[in-house]
């Protein structure tokens, strides 16, 4: 069982239609992160703990995308139905949703870069982040790196994450590289 108590948040990464199978730009198995992440939802619910939700939210010129020199295709464009968040996911009314990727020069893999988060969570008195969501080797990697290095403490729910694995060794290399910065790894289903 999750033990979410006073200061702790969820933070779910990117789970958007294009991360899943079927979207622009799926990660293998992407889709079965959500239920996982529904039972973490509802004990965040129960332990009044506060839940944020990021999304890739690029502009259509954005330069990660192939046509712009990037390296990936066309994704998560705002206000398009690949950007949206899964439908099936449970999230609650008052989950804090934060926009990344906007400007069009920066990647910004991390949920940090360029938004209010980590001040946000210090308003909130947040000092522990459960973290879930794709991809594992792109933003989920960054965005606990920076929580850490923001000073949070960041539990990475193993089952509530995939990875690209463009290289099949990606995610194992993303988790050994977190796990080196101080995440701790936390195994199964609440
Ligand atoms: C992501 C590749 C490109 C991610 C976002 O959310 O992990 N990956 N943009
Ligand atoms: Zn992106």
């Amino acid at each position: 069982m999750p033990h979410f108590q006073v200061g702790d948040a969820l933070l779910i990464v990117d789970v958007q239609n294009d991360f899943c199978p079927g979207g622009a730009l799926p990660v293998p198995d992407g889709d079965t992160i959500v239920a996982v992440l529904n039972k973490w939802i509802a004990a965040a619910l129960q332990a009044n703990v506060p839940v944020y939700a990021s999304r890739d939210w690029h502009p259509s010129d954005h330069m990660s995308f192939a046509p712009h020199g990037g390296p990936w295709p066309v994704h998560c464009v705002q206000d398009t139905p690949g950007a949206a968040l899964r439908s099936d996911l449970q999230l609650p009314h008052d989950a804090v949703i934060i926009d990344k990727g906007i400007d069009p020069a920066d990647e910004a893999y991390s949920v940090f870069a360029n938004t209010d988060l980590a001040q946000r969570l210090g308003q909130a008195d947040v000092k522990r982040l459960r973290v879930g969501g794709l991809a594992l080797d792109y933003c989920v990697r960054a965005s606990v790196l920076d929580a850490l290095k923001e000073g949070f403490a960041v539990h990475l729910i193993a089952d509530a994450t995939r990875a690209v694995n463009i290289k099949p060794s990606d995610g194992d290399k993303a988790l050994d590289e977190m796990r080196e910065a101080g995440v701790i790894i936390e195994g199964t289903t609440p």
